[in-house]
């Protein structure tokens, strides 16, 4: 399996995250990508590839130009506005408040964020684009007749919606991918959100179409963030009223329960009628993972693998998150060879 990597994730380099009421250093940090890829080195997986650049115009079709215009500008306005430290939200437009954009920095970064953790620093715009350039790049092998590819994304996406980042993440790398592939021909794409944390962004994204089908498998929103979208009522709106399925699952949760919620989600994708399956592929489910509560081990992420294998569509996986660090890379790529051994 090809995969597609860009050494710019590094220039998102933050110092911050605002993490139980302290700033600590970023969960989500650059050694992730490095260690992913130095495993897809030592397995030997495949050719590792250079994106190629694709613009602004595939992330406009699912995201808000307010918001991307946003992204590429709040790390000069926050300099410009004098502060010390890395770009934060203070202030949100809560229940009852006034929806338009205000002028200065503040207000912004309120208005298009969902959540505070996610600082912003120099080098983060371009970081993101890199990233979805990545998906974009692996998305085209997989429309050109791949069996699969892996876009080893770093920011990831799938906390970011229409009109919205947070939760480590900028533009929605899937999003993007996934109408990237219908957009070369595919009628109906599948995305399988097997992430921890609910893919908020990308059901937002998709919610009203019945082209794009979303299934998310996570830590219960009561219990895990987002905290605010992801419980089992939620089901699609309209045209896409039945093609959204959510499996929020409680604190503990091993792999029996896991994956038989998997294997429901495969079911699913395929009486869907997908012609391709984008995987949001976070791994921290893993049982050491320092900030979620589920109980996979390393040799369940290739025991999954295998099952997303025995679905016999073009996959392509996208990276999200996974901030066990010292087993980043042998969890991620162990989903990718058990799908290949498939
Ligand atoms: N107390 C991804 O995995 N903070 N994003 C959680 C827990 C945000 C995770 C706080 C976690 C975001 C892509
Ligand atoms: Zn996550």
């Amino acid at each position: 399996m090809i995969t597609v990597f860009s050494a710019d994730h590094e220039k998102r380099n933050v110092r911050t995250e605002l993490y139980g009421g302290v700033l600590v250093p970023p969960h989500e940090r650059a050694e992730r990508a490095r260690i992913v890829l130095d495993r897809v080195q030592e397995v030997g997986l495949g050719d590792v590839v250079a994106p190629t650049r694709h613009g602004l115009d595939p992330v406009l079709k699912v995201h808000d130009a307010g918001l991307i215009e946003f992204l590429s500008t709040v790390e000069d306005e926050w300099a410009a506005a004098g502060y010390e430290g890395e770009a934060i939200p203070t202030c949100w437009p809560a229940r009852r408040m006034v929806d338009r954009v205000p002028r200065h920095v503040d207000g912004k970064l309120g208005y298009y964020a969902m959540s505070t953790e996610t600082s912003i620093g120099p080098g983060t715009w371009e970081a993101a684009q890199a990233s979805k350039d990545v998906a974009l790049t692996a998305a085209a092998l997989v429309a050109g007749g791949e069996k699969g590819a892996f876009g080893l994304c770093r920011p990831p996406g799938h906390h970011a919606a229409y009109d919205l980042y947070g939760g480590y993440c900028f533009i929605n790398n899937a999003a993007v991918a996934a109408q990237h592939l219908r957009d070369a021909g595919a009628g109906r794409v599948a995305i399988l959100d097997v992430d921890f944390h609910h893919g908020n962004g990308t059901q937002d994204i998709f919610y009203r179409r019945g082209d794009v089908f979303f299934a998310s498998l996570h830590g219960d929103p009561a219990d895990a963030f987002p905290h605010f979208m992801g419980y089992a009522d939620e089901v699609g709106e309209g045209a896409g009223e039945g093609f959204t399925v959510n499996y929020p699952m409680p604190p503990g949760t091993a792999y029996d329960q896991w994956s038989d919620a998997l294997a429901d989600a495969l079911r699913r994708i395929r009486a869907f009628g997908a012609e391709a399956i984008v995987v949001s592929l976070g791994v921290d489910t893993f049982e050491r993972d320092p900030i979620s509560f589920f109980k996979l081990t390393s040799d369940d992420f290739r025991r999954y693998g295998g099952l997303i294998g025995q679905a016999g569509l073009p996959t392509l996986f996208l990276l999200e998150g996974g901030y066990a660090v010292a087993e980043v890379g042998i969890n991620a790529v162990n989903v990718l060879s058990g799908f290949e051994d498939a």
